[in-house]
């Protein structure tokens, strides 16, 4: 204890006189991959706006195959610079996440940014959450700050909510509290499962997850019975995960993606996510688990249908969405996603 106390007094008075200090045992590069996650039960509301504290519980799955790479290295220049094609809302908020990492961490060197998604950007496939997981994972080892789990959690969560949960593949519990962070429930070797992702919309969503939130729980009539209803999906999802208890985790995820997004509905002015083939996506995965085929929806701000499986029946659902009007393509991957990084 006395020793991290003298540690930090002498860090925090070099820092002062020689602001490269404390990086001087960093790397000069450090490239990190992190995946998107679908949450089954949702994150939908914050309890703290600035902090992205969430204001329920979730749970998510890591997609193994829908990544961001994103690499940080020194800049040149006394400003950050970006060699990517994010656009300015993108760039802004990236910036500020970096500055605020870095006086978290009193650190003030500039930094050159590199970062690309393998999937589409801002559709509702969780490009915030891999996003902020990859600069997180590669801030922490740039600057071989050597970060718990947790702690690196609560730092992606800074850039986006459900990024708290892409610093872990497989399973993941987001837990709300007043500094939220995200645990490994199970891996995905304990349950294999697959994910077909059905593009039904590729253009970016008209209103992005933040201020859809603010929006729905300012307005919506059911928002409250979201809050006090949620405990009980949280507890169900977890038990049935337990259990691969496919059923009911099916159940208890299409009933809180409903919840969720009828709260959106009912927000004023509506939002409305849907298209037409996300609705008839539904009905059919409903059909198809009514007659055995093991699979459950869930869709998150967007129009895209996630459709949980067993990996058995992953060919079977790919055949049946094939006479979907309306559908653009569809990306198949495992749970999974557990994050890689890279030093030099
Ligand atoms: C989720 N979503 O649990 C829910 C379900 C979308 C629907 O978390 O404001 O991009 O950056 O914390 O994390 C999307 O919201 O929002 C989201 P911010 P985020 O996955």
């Amino acid at each position: 204890m006395r020793v991290d106390r003298r540690w930090c007094i002498l860090r925090s008075l070099l820092n002062g006189v020689v602001p490269t200090f404390n990086y001087l045992m960093s790397n000069s590069t450090a490239t990190a991959s992190a995946a998107a996650n679908i949450a089954l039960v949702k994150y939908w509301g914050k309890a703290s706006i600035g902090n992205n504290q969430p204001a329920t519980g979730s749970v998510s799955l890591g997609l193994e195959d829908l990544r961001t790479t994103t690499t940080l290295e020194y800049a040149t220049g006394n400003q950050d610079t970006f060699d990517t094609e994010l656009d300015d809302k993108a760039r802004k908020r990236a910036l500020s996440f970096l500055d605020r990492v870095r006086l978290n961490h009193q650190i003030t060197q500039r930094l050159h940014m590199t970062t690309a998604n393998n999937f589409p950007t801002g559709t509702g496939l969780a490009s915030s959450a891999s996003g902020f997981a990859a600069l997180s994972l590669a801030f922490n080892a740039l600057f071989n700050l050597k970060l718990a789990g947790s702690d690196l959690s609560r730092m992606a969560r800074l850039g986006s909510g459900s990024a708290a949960r892409s610093v872990y593949g497989g399973v993941v519990e987001l837990i709300p509290s007043d500094d939220a962070y995200a645990i490994p429930i199970a891996t995905a070797e304990e349950w294999p499962l697959d994910v077909i992702v059905a593009v039904t919309e590729e253009r970016p969503k008209a209103i992005g997850s933040t201020e859809a939130m603010i929006q729905t729980a300012n307005t919506s009539p059911f928002y409250r019975s979201w809050l006090s209803s949620h405990a009980d999906d949280m507890t169900s999802a977890k038990q049935a995960i337990t259990e691969k208890d496919f059923g009911k985790l099916a159940d208890t995820s299409e009933h809180n993606c409903l919840k969720m997004h009828a709260t959106m509905i009912t927000s004023e002015p509506p939002i409305i996510y849907w298209q037409p083939a996300t609705v008839e996506i539904m009905h059919e995965v409903r059909a198809l688990r009514s007659s055995g085929t093991p699979a459950f929806f869930t869709i998150d701000a967007g129009a895209q249908v996630k459709i949980v499986c067993l990996p058995s029946a992953t060919d079977t659902i790919r055949q049946q969405l094939k006479a979907i009007t309306g559908l653009k393509r569809v990306i198949v991957t495992r749970l999974g996603g557990s994050p890689s990084v890279t030093t030099s």
